[in-house]
């Protein structure tokens, strides 16, 4: 059967690859860091001007289709995923990393329609790696099919996880706390790269058996969700369950066994939705 959303696919494909040359051009100039929600969390122009181009580019295409964007959100756009066709776009996925030249750097681009996820695009800029996950139609890297690890066992397996962007000491200690148990286990190694996106193509890719993070926005999760999937793989809640795109947070294993058994070393918070109501003008 022919798939509705190809085209729509087809155009994020080649509007993350316009994007990811953006990126790689910005890293060989100066920027300007600018802070969002505290002193480290932090925005450059360039994740600005890569959501305007995304945003432009598919509103020619798609003139009704809507969108959730990291940078329209932080200007002030409601975070509200409804029945319409709908681009979730993290336009910079590892802001800090790419501040920094750190390596993994991912344009990160979800659809969704009748609020269910349809296809995600990850580009990892700078090692010009083209993630893809259509629903029911595979995960592919460079066009190779994508599979998930096989692995069954906890205490053979690498995890992956981040320290976020919330310095708040209560937040910092559960971090720590679940990191130690899950490292006691033992566990092979903890890795972080630093982009939510690609920890989670890491997962379908087979190099990390599973991925946790509390804290993440539904931007950063909602393309490589698909991979995941589509390569195998399980999403959850940190506390177990079906993973809420809006809850910020997220669990991607290869397995529902290791996905299970790394939920009961996570030591559990809730920070504010995305899709909560913002507060109202006094
Ligand atoms: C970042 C994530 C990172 C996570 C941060 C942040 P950004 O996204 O990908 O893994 O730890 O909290 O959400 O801000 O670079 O798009």
């Amino acid at each position: 059967m022919a798939d509705p959303w190809q085209d729509a696919m087809d155009h994020a494909v080649a509007v993350a690859r316009r994007a990811g040359t953006m990126v790689r051009d910005a890293v060989q100039n100066d920027m300007k860091v600018m802070l969002k929600s505290s002193s480290v969390d932090l925005v450059t122009q360039t994740d600005q001007k890569v959501e305007n181009l995304i945003i432009q580019s598919v509103t020619e295409k798609f003139p009704t289709h809507r969108f959730i964007g990291e940078e329209s959100v932080a200007a002030g756009e409601a975070c509200l995923l409804t029945d319409s066709p709908t681009w979730i776009i993290d336009p910079v996925d590892g802001t800090t990393n790419f501040v920094h030249g750190y390596a993994f750097v991912a344009v990160s681009i979800g659809f969704a329609v009748n609020k269910q996820l349809e296809f995600g695009v990850v580009y990892s800029c700078m090692e010009d790696k083209m993630y893809t996950g259509r629903k029911g139609r595979g995960a592919f890297c460079n066009g190779e099919a994508l599979q998930v690890s096989d692995q069954k066992e906890i205490t053979q397996s690498m995890v992956a996880t981040e320290f976020g962007s919330n310095r708040d000491p209560e937040v910092v200690d559960k971090i720590f706390s679940s990191m130690r148990k899950v490292l006691c286990l033992p566990v092979h190694g903890m890795r972080g790269a630093g982009s939510a996106a690609l920890n989670m193509c890491h997962v379908a890719a087979g190099s990390v058996e599973v991925y946790y993070e509390t804290g993440i926005h539904c931007w950063d999760v909602a393309a490589a969700a698909v991979i995941v999937a589509e390569a195998g793989g399980v999403l959850m809640d940190v506390e177990g369950g079906p993973m809420d795109l809006m809850s910020r947070r997220v669990v991607a294993a290869n397995c529902q066994v290791i996905g299970e058994r790394i939920v009961k070393e996570i030591d559990a918070f809730s920070p504010e939705r995305d899709d909560a109501a913002p507060p109202e003008k006094a």
